[in-house]
């Protein structure tokens, strides 16, 4: 028997600076999703928490980018994300946010009553200040030359060519990214949480008493403890965010990894004014889903706090996934390399239980895994399509059939119909083990086998073949596929409950409990609905266009890592004047023989009709160009190419890719011979 009465399910709260992407979902909130499906089903009780993270430096960086207001972007982001977890059907008890009045005061209290028992350590430093926007810099903010690899663009935190952590003071050059100034360093105080302290407790909490704990959450772990634990700063110098509560802190708001995992016990008491048993009773098992990067905040910081505080319970698992990459890549943000949910819902409307099986069976359990398109449509096609759907609808088309959709009678089983029944608890059995081990992959993996259970079973057993021969076989036959297609409703409603739903509706039934899984479900009598297709095949059209949208962005991404060319010297008016620069008109076209790159171009330009040799053949047709007005430089010295004199040269555009364009006058009357000044 566990010692627990309810669990308490919280999922990390994303930052609201941007939509969520699959890898999101397969990390934290698909499988927080299973675990909680699966717990209602067994009739346990549970809250299911989530929200939006609205606090930190990104979100104020970003506001100003726009010329917004932070809450502008949060209130944005908060939306769409909300919306899109919806729809997938991530069933949230509440989907709350930090910049909520309630998350305010609980936050603010949590810290007040910390500080009142002399839990924090004061200490002042020297920080980066700006003088002209008269305020502190988060690490974030200011930007400088990387002293290991010398990249110019590297922040106070990071360098992102390199990967290197840095402290804003080891950066050379310092700047700040507000105004552009070296910014000067000033004092400022803040309060720290002294992990040290902790130490020798989460030794023994962790390393200890939690074993059984994910090896890259237990290896994390452990490796921040032996390595020594450090003061934490909980407070920044920043205008966004819970103003500290104590006097002295003008201009200072809680760090936003100080306020966030507070963010889960303020959506609780925004869903139930009983919020204190959820957080405060032996009772309560508290489950954290996360992704890797968040082990340290959930394992040990926000422990470390609740502990400090005292009244609270700690986390019993924080069953972290690694990371998914995308075709291949680290999945980017700031690179656009991701599939969004909110893109993913429009382009395929109706679809949410494909992207949820497929994050699932793909799900970076225990260590990083790729999401392809292929492999998307393949689990579509091969999976969902033939092996579960086709069951389905072979069950519920020969039901309707031979029975006209009436559950029939069954007689005397077989031992094969004994020995296929039988493997039902066996698969409920297994898949329970794995669930509660947060095994997912595993878990869903025994769902489909009862699906594939069925097909064996029909095709071991060939309704369609002995209806000639032995109708009274066949009856009990088509009973026991409908049992596994009802108790395939249960078992596959925590992975993917939109089919779940669609399968309860022409199988003509109610929910039901997860302990209900067996024999006999279905009476004899009951009457079912027509088939429709559970699942639909992927065509490769659609996959062609997913796979092209991501071309779109690796190429201009790699477009804007082309540098611009530096500028040049400084010339004067008069070197510029000196150039006599036209609008002409191509008269005639044709390509140099023998040269890849070089056309002959016959061009009006309004003085006269001249030739001009031009190197763009690898970008324009001589067909497509006759006509077009273009810039020329007509008073260039002569110059013989391949044995042409060219008089002249028509001016391009060089973009950061090599390709050339025209620079061509808008205005389609301006008239051949105008000068250009
Ligand atoms: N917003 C980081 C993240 O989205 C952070 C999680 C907070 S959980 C309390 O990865
Ligand atoms: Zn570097």
């Amino acid at each position: 028997m566990s010692k627990y009465k309810r669990t308490l399910v919280t999922t990390a709260l994303p930052y609201a600076n941007g939509p969520v992407h699959i890898g999101h979902l397969a990390g934290v909130y698909i499988p927080a999703d299973i675990y909680v499906r699966y717990l209602r089903l067994k009739g346990k009780e549970v809250a299911f928490i989530g929200g939006s993270d609205e606090h930190g430096v990104p979100i104020t960086i970003k506001a100003k980018k726009e010329g917004i207001t932070p809450q502008d972007v949060v209130d944005r982001y908060h939306n769409i994300i909300k919306k899109s977890f919806s729809e997938l059907g991530i069933s949230f008890d509440i989907y709350s946010r930090t910049s909520s009045d309630t998350h305010a005061e609980m936050a603010s209290d949590f810290f007040k009553h910390l500080y009142k028992e002399g839990k924090f350590i004061e200490q002042t430093s020297m920080q980066y200040y700006d003088e002209e926007a008269k305020q502190f810099l988060a690490d974030r903010y200011i930007t400088g030359t990387c002293p290991h690899c010398n990249n110019e663009n590297a922040y106070g935190d990071q360098c992102e060519a390199c990967g290197t952590s840095l402290n804003a003071t080891d950066l050379i050059n310092p700047v700040s990214a507000i105004t552009g100034n070296k910014p000067i360093q000033k004092e400022t105080k803040h309060w720290f949480l002294p992990l040290n302290e902790y130490e020798t407790w989460l030794k023994e909490w962790i390393l200890d008493s939690h074993k059984e704990w994910k090896p890259n959450v237990y290896g994390q772990c452990k490796s921040w403890i032996d390595g020594g634990l450090h003061p934490r700063a909980v407070t920044r110098d920043l205008d966004w965010g819970v103003p500290v509560p104590v006097e002295g802190a003008d201009g200072k708001v809680l760090y936003v990894w100080f306020d966030a995992p507070i963010g889960y016990i303020s959506a609780t008491k925004d869903l139930t004014p009983d919020w204190e048993k959820w957080w405060k009773d032996q009772e309560t098992k508290l489950v954290h889903f996360i992704g890797k990067d968040n082990i340290v905040f959930h394992c040990i910081i926000f422990p470390s706090m609740l502990k400090a505080e005292g009244s609270y319970i700690l986390p019993e698992n924080v069953p972290a996934n690694e990371f998914l990459n995308l075709e291949g890549d680290k999945i980017s943000t700031s690179r656009n390399w991701a599939v969004w949910l909110h893109e993913y819902l429009v382009d395929f409307p109706d679809k949410q239980d494909v992207l949820r099986y497929v994050l699932t069976a793909n799900a970076p359990e225990t260590k990083d895994n790729d999401f392809t398109w292929k492999d998307f449509q393949a689990r579509n096609n091969n999976e969902l399509v033939a092996i579960y759907g086709n069951f389905i609808n072979r069950t519920l088309v020969l039901t309707h059939k031979y029975y006209k959709g009436i559950v029939p009678e069954r007689g005397e089983l077989s031992d094969f119909d004994k020995e296929i029944l039988s493997e039902i608890p066996k698969i409920k059995a297994s898949l329970e083990r794995n669930i509660e081990n947060y095994h997912f992959r595993e878990a869903l993996k025994d769902a489909m086998n009862l699906a594939r259970l069925g097909n064996k079973y029909l095709a071991d057993t060939e309704p369609w073949k002995l209806i000639k021969t032995d109708e009274e076989r066949v009856k009990t036959i088509m009973n026991i596929c409908i049992q596994i297609a009802t108790n395939l409703s249960i078992i596959t409603e925590p992975f993917i409950p939109f089919s779940a739903q669609k399968l309860r509706d022409m199988l003509n039934i109610e929910k039901l409990e997860w302990e209900e899984m067996g024999d006999n479900l279905i009476k004899a009598g009951h009457c079912i609905n027509k088939a429709s297709l559970l699942f639909e095949k992927i065509e490769d059209k659609e996959i062609e266009n997913q796979v092209n949208k991501l071309l779109e962005t690796k190429k201009a991404n790699s477009l804007a890592n082309i540098e611009a060319e530096p500028a040049k010297e400084n010339c004067n008016f008069d070197d510029f004047s000196k150039m006599d620069i036209r609008v002409g008109t191509i008269l005639e076209a044709e390509k140099v023989k023998k040269t890849k790159k070089l056309l002959k171009l016959t061009v009006d330009t309004g003085i006269d009709k001249r030739t001009i040799v031009s190197g763009i053949a690898e970008f324009f047709k001589p067909e497509d160009i006759i006509g077009k007005k273009v810039s020329v430089l007509v008073n260039l010295a002569p110059k013989s190419l391949k044995g042409i004199e060219s008089q002249g040269m028509i001016l391009m555009a060089e973009n950061l890719d090599g390709s050339l364009s025209f620079v061509s006058p808008e205005d389609k009357e301006i008239l051949t011979g105008s000068t250009i000044c």
